[in-house]
Formats: C-alpha cells, structure tokens, sequence
C-alpha cells in the first residue's frame, strides 16, 4: 500500500467574497496536510474555485463586466485571503481552467458511451444558489428555496439525464461495505436514508445556462455545474487530461490486488447529498475508484444561524487579521468547534480561548521555561534525564500518552480532542514546575542536580509539545523553536522519531519574547462592534438588505441602503433598531424596490412587551422583555426612550422582526426589533399595533 495523502476542500463559489466559514475548510486542510507531511507522508492539497452556471453568469452582468473578469477579481481575492491565512495548498484549481473543461468533457463522453447519460426533457423548479433543481409541493405556484428563501425558477427545456437510479442498490451496498466512506456516522445515516427513499435520474445539462463547459457534440447544451464542479477533485490531478501526472500517485492505492483510493473530500454538511450520492455515482459509473472518505463536517453560526454570503452575517476575515494572528484564528476554528459538528463564534470566545490556552497555557510555558534556562543556566538548556525525580517520570509518561492521543485523534479529525490532549501535556509540566520550585532550588548549591532535571523534564516537554501543535500553529511554533535555541523547524520533524531527552545540539537560549499577547475582550469586542464592517454586517443581515445577489458581496464595498435622514423627513415606515453607537433609526428609502421572496425572510411576528426599563448611559435605548410566544421571553433593545417611558409601553401589542441576527449594544443583547412608523421632522417613533386581539407569535405576511 503506497503511503500518500490527498486532501481536497469544496471548491468555492465565486459570487461572493471569502469569509470564515471558507477559511475554515481551507485551514482544516492545511493543518492536515501539514500533520501528515510532519509524519513522513507524501501529501497533495487541493483547493481551487466553482466558476460556472447562471448564478455567476447573473453575477457579472449585475456588475455590468464581462464573467471572465468577474470570476478573475473573485479568485484573487480567494487566493490572497488564503495566502495571508498561511495556506499551503498544492495545486488550485479552477473551473475554468481549460485543462479541467477537456478533462469533464471526456468524463461526460465517457459516461455517454457507457450509456449512463441519455436526452430528454426537464420541467421543474431550479435553485440559482444551490444549483439544483428541487422537489415542489403539488399545486404551488409559487415555491421558494427552503436553503436561500428565494424564489424559485421555472425550468422547463430539452435536457441530459445522467441515470442516478441505476446507482440505487450499488451505492447502498457500498455504503454497507465501507462505513469509512461518510462520516461522521451521522452523515452517513443521512446519506443511507436518503438514498434508500429512492433515486431519481439526474438533469446533467442546461440550454439556458451560457456559461459553463459546452456538452461534446451538442453545443446548444452546457454540462450541469456540479457534475463538472465535483470532477474536479480528479481532473486536478490529471484525469482525462495531460497537464497533470499526479492521479495514479494520489489518487489511486491498492488494497488487497483491488484499486481503491486514498482521496479525503472534506466539506461542509450543506454539500452532503453532492459528495455522498452523486459523486460516487459519477465515479461508478465511469469505473474510477471512489474516495475513501467524505468527510462532513458542521457549520460555523453566528446567532445560531449558518454564517454566509446568503444572511450576510459571516465574519468577515479582514476583521479577524485587525485583532488576531493567523495562528489565533486557526487555533481556535480547530480547538472550540469539535470538528463535524456546528459551532457558534463569536469573538468574546475567541479571545477567552487565546488568552487560556495560548497565552497563559502555551506562551506561559515557553517564556517562564526559557526564562529559566538563561538565568539558571547561561542559556545552555540543561539535558539531565539520568537521575529523573519520580514526578518528572510521571511528566514524561503522561507526555508519552498525550502524544499517543494526539496522534490518534488528529488522523480521525477529530481535532480538538486532539489539541485537548497536547495541552493536558502542557498542564503536566506547568504543575510539575509550580511543585517543584525552581526559583527555590536555584538559590541552593546542594539543589543544583535537581534544578537541572527540573529545567531539562520542562525544556524536553516544551520540544515535544512544539513539534505536535506545529501544523496547528506554524508561526508560533517556529518562533519559540527558534526561541529555545533549536535547529532548522518544528514542521521538518516527524514527533513520533523526536525521543525524549535524545542528544541535540541546542544553541543558547538569548532573546524570551511571549508567544501570545493577552488579548483585552472588552477593547477588541468594543472595537469591532463600532468597526464599520461590523455596522454594516449588522445591517446586511437586516430584512431590507440586498441578499446575496447584491453588488456589496462581490465588489468589496460597503454602500448601506439605510438611508436615515432622508427618510427621517417623511412620515414611513420605520424599522426601529439602535445603531451600536446610538438610537438614530434606520430606514429604508421608499423608492427602493424588493422583491417578494426578500419580503419572505422577513419573520414578522406579534408580541406583548412584559418589562421596560432605560439602559443607563444610553438615553435613546428602552431594555424590553417580550413575549413572542416562546417559552421565554425575549430581550429586545429599542430606540425609542426619548418618545416612550418605559411604564407606558409595557402591556403594549407590537410587532416585531423576530429572525433577525442578534446584537450587542452597551453590554445588553438584542433579540428582534420592534417596528414603528417615523413621523414628522424628527421621526418620532409611533409603535406599530393592531386593530384587534393576536395572539402572541403569529406571523405577519
Ligand atoms: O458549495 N461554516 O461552494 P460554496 C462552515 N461550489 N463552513 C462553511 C460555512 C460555514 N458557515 N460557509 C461556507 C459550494 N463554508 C460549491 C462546492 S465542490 C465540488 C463545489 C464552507 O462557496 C464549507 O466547506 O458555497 C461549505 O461546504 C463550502 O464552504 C461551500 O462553499
């Protein structure tokens, strides 16, 4: 069996710019790749762009250029947000790339003559976002994306048919034969049920859809994107096309005299069904090997919903480099959030994380170790593993163990487990030094043997805990290498040949500068909440704003369609939310057009408020708590304190937008915003109500 590794992430949309959430599958990769390359394996890491069909079309002709400028300005910026997140891919490959469009032509003829591709006609409904048509109710005219709540498109047109029910029985005796396959288990559950539920033939080609690979001997035809977006994960290699020669060393093993491959997808659980049952479909079909694992993994929240380009409410990357390193934000993605399940993040977390384990954990160790190393002992780390104290044994053991653990969790992805462990190292020794006192043992002649075993147990454990975070932390990693007088980098060391206490030439310990500042929560959370990215985001997830098709995602700037003055002249109304800063009203202009499935996303409900009260130093903001029919009430913070004493609007029926994002304002969280018409000159707030008796949560539409 040959020993390499191949890893892939999606490749991303270009409609939008990169955030979090693909930063997040991108560093994953990357940590992985460097773990396995730490090990001695020959590894391959692909990542790359999805540059066809009508979304990105429509994309570009929104911003009036032509689509190969377009798709060109987005995957710079992908490359240069991956770059400065210090990923180290192997190969990116795109779409568009005309090596990968000769290779998914060949796949599609080679699908063709195996019969597994025939013409028909499609009628359905399509979603531009997902790229796939969807199942409808009988009788609704009017369907929406349950994903993005966008309306629906009528396709009805000549199409190709790829024969996905022929796959039914086979993809489920694979799943059967190779529980590896999917995960985590979850996943792969899903996946079986679904499939079980039955498979229909798939539309594979699309007339209306321009830009994409053209269907071989039927031009009229462009090849469905996600058959031509999943190849990629081949033609990267060099399937069906001459450009590459890294198929038969990556993506082929042999196991028992039978092919099979050694290929990791890694993606997110919103992509399952494509990676889990149509890809391997695709692949039986054309008789390739199927990856080993597709494995899932959950989505980054912010306010418990899904961050992205659709809700507007990712974090966005630049926000995270003005406040964290690179090695903060990879440290916490693969530390907080057990990797396959959904994570929340907010920022407040982020910087307790760093302050607990990088600053006080990690960087604590490295600069008091060092610090003694050169007082005590001129620099020179002392390497006296002879006489080991029996506390220092159990050090050294428990490290021993903590390595084992790491090793084994992080080749199953699982993370923070893992990191979990390389830490549990790290308090071993912490505690072991607080024990046994070596500023007391220093200022003792007859102590001096104990001290150097001491300095030599917490020097050693510092070396092996460095060499297992590396791929995690590259930077840090290297600094304190170069910190503790070490030769060449801890990534060019494989941990599991590092011994303990082995001879090495170490030179002096000089310079002990701390790994990690301690982050300040309340400057940095302060900071970004007045930030303008901030404010915009905040207003991006707001129900008026463009979604995702509007021109902001794409160009980078941050245009606010509130327009407050404006409409603080005109009696309109008025979605009454705070600013961060302070109560002024935001408000749409009324010649501002939206369409009804924008209107859709907007959860309108009726509520009571129960309690008001004014927030101190903020002589705008009411602090209400509002039934909205669930279980508990909710705290909601509105502009209108200046107009409303809080005695008079408690017992009040308002409504309120009830799935907008939560915000923070003056140290209170705000679920929701009342709505209130604005009039007169200085748009006083009138709260909207009703004419007769609702219960509390009914929606409004
Ligand atoms: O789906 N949390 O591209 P895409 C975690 N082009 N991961 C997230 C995330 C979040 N909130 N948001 C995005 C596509 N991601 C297709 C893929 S592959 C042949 C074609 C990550 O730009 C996650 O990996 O919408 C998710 O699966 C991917 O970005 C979706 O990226």
């Amino acid at each position: 069996m040959k020993n390499t590794f191949y890893v892939t992430t999606p490749i991303y949309y270009v409609n939008a710019e990169p955030h979090i959430g693909h930063a997040y599958t991108t560093i994953v990769a990357d940590a992985l790749t460097k773990f396995k390359r730490q090990r001695g394996i020959d590894s391959f890491f692909l990542t790359g762009t999805d540059e066809h069909g009508i979304n990105i079309e429509r994309k570009a002709e929104e911003r009036g250029i032509a689509v190969k400028q377009h798709v060109d300005e987005i995957v710079d910026k992908f490359k240069t947000a991956f770059a400065r997140l210090d990923i180290n891919y192997d190969r990116w490959i795109r779409t568009t790339d005309a090596a990968h469009e000769e290779a998914v032509q060949k796949l599609w003829t080679l699908l063709k003559e195996k019969g597994y591709i025939y013409k028909g006609h499609y009628e359905g409904w399509f979603c531009g976002n997902c790229n796939e048509f969807k199942e409808v109710e009988a009788g609704d005219e009017n369907p929406t994306c349950p994903t993005h709540l966008k309306a629906l498109e009528r396709v009805a047109e000549a199409s190709y048919f790829f024969k996905l029910s022929a796959f039914q029985e086979r993809l489920l005796k694979y799943y059967e034969a190779h529980p590896e396959f999917v995960q985590p288990e979850a996943r792969r559950n899903e996946v079986i049920s679904f499939v079980k539920s039955g498979l229909k033939d798939l539309s594979v080609s699309r007339v209306s859809v321009k830009w994409g690979i053209a269907v071989p001997d039927d031009a009229e035809h462009t090849i469905y994107v996600w058959l031509d977006a999943l190849s990629n994960y081949i033609t990267a290699l060099g399937w069906g096309n001459e450009h590459f020669d890294g198929f038969e060393k990556y993506w082929l093993n042999e196991v028992d005299g039978k092919p099979v491959s050694n290929a990791l997808h890694l993606v997110g659980k919103d992509i399952l069904r494509f990676h889990a049952v149509y890809w391997p479909a695709f692949l039986l079909a054309a008789e390739v090997p199927l990856p080993k694992t597709v494995f899932v993994h959950g989505m980054l929240l912010k306010g418990g919903q899904k961050m992205g380009k659709s809700t507007g409410n990712a974090i966005k990357l630049e926000t995270l480099h003005e406040h964290f390193t690179n090695d903060m934000i990879r440290y916490f993605l693969l530390r907080e959030v057990p990797f396959g399940q959904d994570g929340e993040v907010t920022y407040e977390a982020m910087i307790e994380r760093v302050n607990a384990d990088l600053a006080n954990g990690l960087g604590n160790l490295a600069s008091r170790t060092l610090t003694m190393v050169k007082n005590y002992f001129a620099g020179q780390p002392p390497r006296a593993f002879d006489a080991e104290a029996d506390d220092a044994k159990g050090v050294r053991a428990a490290l021993t163990q903590a390595k084992e653990k790491f090793d084994d969790e992080y080749a199953a992805l699982n993370f923070s487990r893992a990191l979990e462990a390389a830490w549990s190292g790290i308090a071993n020794v912490d505690k072991f030094i607080t024990d046994n006192q070596p500023w007391k043992l220093a200022k003792d002649e007859a102590a001096r043997a104990k001290l150097e075993a001491v300095i030599s147990t917490a020097y050693e454990t510092l070396r092996q805990v460095v060499l297992l975070v590396a791929p995690v932390l590259p930077h840090t990693a290297k600094a304190i290498w170069q910190q503790m007088g070490l030769a060449g980098e801890p990534l060019q060391f494989n941990p599991r040949e590092a011994t303990w206490g082995e001879a090495l030439e170490i030179a002096k310990v000089e310079n002990v500068t701390p790994a990690f500042p301690k982050l300040n929560k309340e400057k940095i959370v302060s900071e970004i909440e007045n930030s303008e990215d901030h404010q915009a985001m905040a207003t991006d997830s707001q129900p008026n704003a463009p979604s995702d098709a509007s021109p902001k995602a794409t160009t980078g700037t941050t245009a606010n369609p509130v327009a407050p003055t404006e409409a603080a002249n005109k009696p309109s109304a008025t979605a009454t939310t705070p600013s961060s800063d302070d109560t002024k009203p935001a408000t749409v202009a009324s010649s501002e057009k939206i369409a009804i499935d924008d209107f859709i996303k907007v959860e309108l409900r009726a509520a009571t408020i129960l309690e008001a009260e004014r927030v101190p130093k903020a002589d705008k903001l009411l602090r209400l708590q509002v039934d909205v029919g669930e279980a508990t009430p909710r705290q909601i913070l509105a502009g209108i304190a200046e107009y409303y004493a809080p005695e008079e609007v408690v017992g009040k029926k308002i409504v309120i937008v009830a799935n907008l994002a939560p915000r923070k304002m003056r140290g209170f969280e705000s679920n929701g915003m009342l709505l209130a018409a604005s009039v007169g000159e200085n748009g006083r707030p009138v709260l909207a109500t009703f004419g007769e008796e609702v219960p509390n949560g009914t929606r409004l539409k």
